[in-house]
């Protein structure tokens, strides 16, 4: 899968593309991601990316010439072929594990990073096929959301995670469509290492107990917890087992247990 980068800081994704999952998807040839300089496609002595907003304002926008003309290169190099053209912006629909399985499907991404204010809205309206945002929060231009998606949809490429995790990965996955590795579409229950004990904290006596049926339970258990609790969102829409239902049912009947106030002894 290759990722066409569209930036003014192509040399800000040089740390992340040396480590981990990145680096081996490129050694490996499973990705290839080329970073292309915005400026490269002006035509004036400045190199000029931006320009200040019609109707007045604070901060700068990027103009249209350079990333319209950037595109078509990229375009040009494969005639016929169509593939995504990706405007990150805070204006986009909101990336999650269903969207970057839904681009694993595609052999080409062109990303554009944004900066200053935001980009000419034409690009948006005219060029872009995808608006994309990582979410509700300002950052101040569209690299770092590049590089985290290229970062989520190039693990899940074929070949990039080792044998063992993606298989360990299936087992403890309940078919759930668009999910991928939220798949079981619950929140992860805790994981422990040696020492069995560590400042006097110890790991839950189950997992030190080799009863493999009880271990399962209890990590379904914790992860229905989990989820409950902090991301009760998660549940909607996930297909409980009888089981499942009856656990949350104690945990919700724990919940509203009145607290055991000692009387005051009159
Ligand atoms: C100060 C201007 N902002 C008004 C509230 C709008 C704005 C424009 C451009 C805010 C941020 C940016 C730069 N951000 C991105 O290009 C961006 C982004 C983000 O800020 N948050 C989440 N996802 C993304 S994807 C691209």
């Amino acid at each position: 899968m290759t990722f066409d980068v569209i930036t003014i800081f192509p040399d800000f994704f040089s740390s992340v593309l040396e480590y981990g999952v990145l680096k081996r998807a490129l050694a490996g040839g499973q990705a290839n991601i080329r970073l292309h300089d915005l400026r490269d496609f002006t035509d004036d002595r400045h190199r000029t990316v931006d320009d200040r907003p019609f109707g007045g304002g604070p901060g700068m926008v990027f103009k249209p010439e350079p990333v319209f003309k950037a595109v078509a290169a990229l375009q040009a190099e494969s005639p016929g072929g169509r593939f995504p053209v990706i405007l990150l912006s805070p204006q986009g629909r909101l990336f999650t594990q269903a969207l970057a399985e839904e681009l694993t499907s595609q052999e080409r991404l062109v990303l554009i990073c944004g900066r200053y204010e935001g980009v000419d809205e034409r690009i948006a309206e005219h060029l872009a096929t995808d608006e994309i945002s990582i979410g509700d929060y300002v950052l101040s231009g569209g690299e770092l959301p590049a590089a985290l998606i290229m970062e989520s949809v190039i693990r899940l490429l074929p070949g990039v995670l080792g044998n063992e995790e993606s298989a360990w990965q299936e087992s403890f996955a309940a078919p759930q469509a668009g999910l991928g590795e939220l798949r079981h579409g619950l929140l992860d229950c805790p994981h422990y290492t040696r020492p069995p004990e560590f400042r006097g904290w110890r790991v839950p006596e189950v997992l030190l107990s080799g009863n493999h049926q009880e271990i399962g339970r209890w990590r379904r258990q914790r992860a229905l917890e989990k989820t409950w609790r902090r991301r009760p969102d998660l549940l909607a829409g996930f297909p409980l087992s009888e089981e499942d239902r009856r656990w949350l049912v104690t945990l919700q009947g724990e919940e509203r247990q009145p607290a055991v106030i000692p009387s005051s002894g009159e």
